[in-house]
């Protein structure tokens, strides 16, 4: 069945929940049309609201068999696109590690909220390190430790967490990206993992477009 894919996004620069089904729809390969919406202007929630029931961003359009389906919400997104892609291997196909690699994209999901306050996603810029406080240094800890985990378990299988990219490497680019913006260093394993998710091309293609939007 033919079928027509629209990404709604939000700004590059600072959308992060956004980048995270972009990468997922570009590792899929499918064609798509984007919409990008400026965030932080007063017309920001009636533009997403046109094309968003939630009134957030990303949100994915389906047009399939006469219907028009919008999926919101970033982690639905992916798992839409992994159901219907199979081949992209989002998940990984071992049962126990895609187990594992969905406890991680959803403890990134409903987690870190001091990290993602401190340390919000401007994915185009270079900035000092902030004073962080017990809650954010507890956060990035947690982070650190679980890609040291995975990686320590599925490294050599082809350098993302779960070997393959997959689900939770979409999950966690964003966070990859503060720690570059805000210069948090890394131990080397998980600066290799950090360069590796910085040079895919659906990566830089993002981050060229939010150079753009700064006017750099
Ligand atoms: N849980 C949602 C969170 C989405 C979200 O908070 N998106 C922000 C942009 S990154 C948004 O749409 N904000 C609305 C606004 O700025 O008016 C998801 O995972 O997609």
């Amino acid at each position: 069945m033919t079928f027509r894919y629209t990404l709604v996004v939000g700004s590059k620069q600072l959308s992060s929940w956004s980048l995270r089904p972009y990468l997922a729809m570009r590792a899929t390969g499918a064609a798509f049309q984007e919409v990008v919406i400026a965030l932080n202007r007063t017309q920001t929630h009636s533009d997403i609201l046109r094309h968003s029931p939630s009134g957030k961003v990303p949100a994915l359009k389906i047009e399939e068999g006469g219907e028009v389906v919008t999926v919101f919400d970033s982690l639905a997104i992916c798992e839409t696109l992994a159901e219907r892609h199979k081949e992209a291997g989002l998940w990984p196909d071992a049962p126990l590690a895609r187990a594992r690699a969905r406890a991680y994209a959803c403890e990134m999901h409903a987690g870190f909220a001091s990290l993602r306050k401190t340390l919000p996603m401007q994915i185009a810029s270079r900035l000092p390190t902030p004073e962080l406080s017990d809650e954010v240094r507890q956060d990035i800890a947690r982070v650190t430790a679980a890609w040291e985990e995975a990686l320590l378990h599925h490294d050599k299988d082809g350098g993302f967490l779960f070997g393959r990219f997959s689900i939770a490497d979409c999950m966690y680019a964003p966070v990859v990206s503060r720690f570059v913006t805000y210069d948090i260093s890394l131990p080397p394993r998980l600066a290799q993992y950090s360069e590796r998710i910085m040079a895919l091309a659906s990566m830089q293609d993002w981050i060229e477009a939010a150079r753009k939007e700064l006017g750099a």
